[in-house]
């Protein structure tokens, strides 16, 4: 039995992690197993491994490091839960995933995509998500969303140069692979958002029942 690995994406304060519970509960309320994840994180020692990325810090992480973190984080994830997950047929809501890692590390900081692309095929094999959301919404929208909530963490520090990165990776990567992704206009008031999750809801029932 294998289940459905669905990955929610967007820059900053897009409104994953409010949509992916909406989306769990509806998914739910059709007697589906569902499994809520993020990265990076979502087991103990990859939360810890989140912790270090996310904390702001006077010795400034290098890009490598990032990258590594990011990739150390996954590995753990993946062996822990989400392979153990679709293994057992649930469907697996992950809030961020390796496209986050090409927008964020590859369009934010510059490091080249064959390099994320080697680490990729090295910790996921060739387990890719079968559905990504992407979340878009201009970047100011979302920064002020994010910045709200008080104090930033060391990604929402950046500049708009860095976020503008981010959001056009997102885009370029969602318009090359139309198959896979699906933008979700997330600058919407959050009810025409779920709105379009609903829209969505029968595609992703038929992909998990095949
Ligand atoms: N990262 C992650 C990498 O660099 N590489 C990687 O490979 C991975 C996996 C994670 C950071 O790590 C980086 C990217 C990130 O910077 P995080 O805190 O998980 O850090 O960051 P986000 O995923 O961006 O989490 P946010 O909480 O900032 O954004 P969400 O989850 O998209 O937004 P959410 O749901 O918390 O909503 C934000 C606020 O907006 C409101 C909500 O109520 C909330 O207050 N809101 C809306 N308001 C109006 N209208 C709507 N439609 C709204 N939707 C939500």
């Amino acid at each position: 039995m294998t289940g459905l690995f669905i990955t929610l994406e967007g820059p900053e304060g897009a409104g994953k992690s409010t949509n992916r519970e909406y989306l769990a509960d509806r998914l739910r309320a059709e007697g589906i197993d569902v499994l809520l994840t993020r990265e990076p994180g979502g087991t103990p020692l990859a939360e810890r491994i989140r912790e270090l990325l996310l904390a702001p810090s006077d010795e400034p992480m290098h890009a490598d490091t990032e990258l590594l973190l990011v990739f150390a984080a996954r590995a753990q994830h993946l062996a822990q839960v989400i392979r153990p997950a679709l293994a057992r047929g649930a469907v697996v809501l992950c809030d961020r995933f390796t496209d986050a890692t090409y927008a964020y590390q590859g369009g934010g900081r510059g490091v080249s995509l064959q390099r994320i692309s080697t680490l990729e095929d090295f910790v996921q094999g060739d387990l890719r998500p079968d559905l990504t959301l992407v979340f878009d919404l201009p970047v100011e929208v979302g920064l002020a969303r994010a910045s709200a909530r008080g104090r930033l963490d060391r990604f929402e520090q950046e500049g708009r140069t860095f976020f503008d990165a981010v959001r056009s990776t997102y885009l370029k990567r969602a318009d090359a692979e139309p198959a896979r992704y699906r933008l979700v206009n997330a600058a919407l008031p959050l009810s025409d958002v779920q709105q379009s999750l609903n829209a969505l809801l029968p595609e992703i029932l038929g992909l998990y029942r095949g």
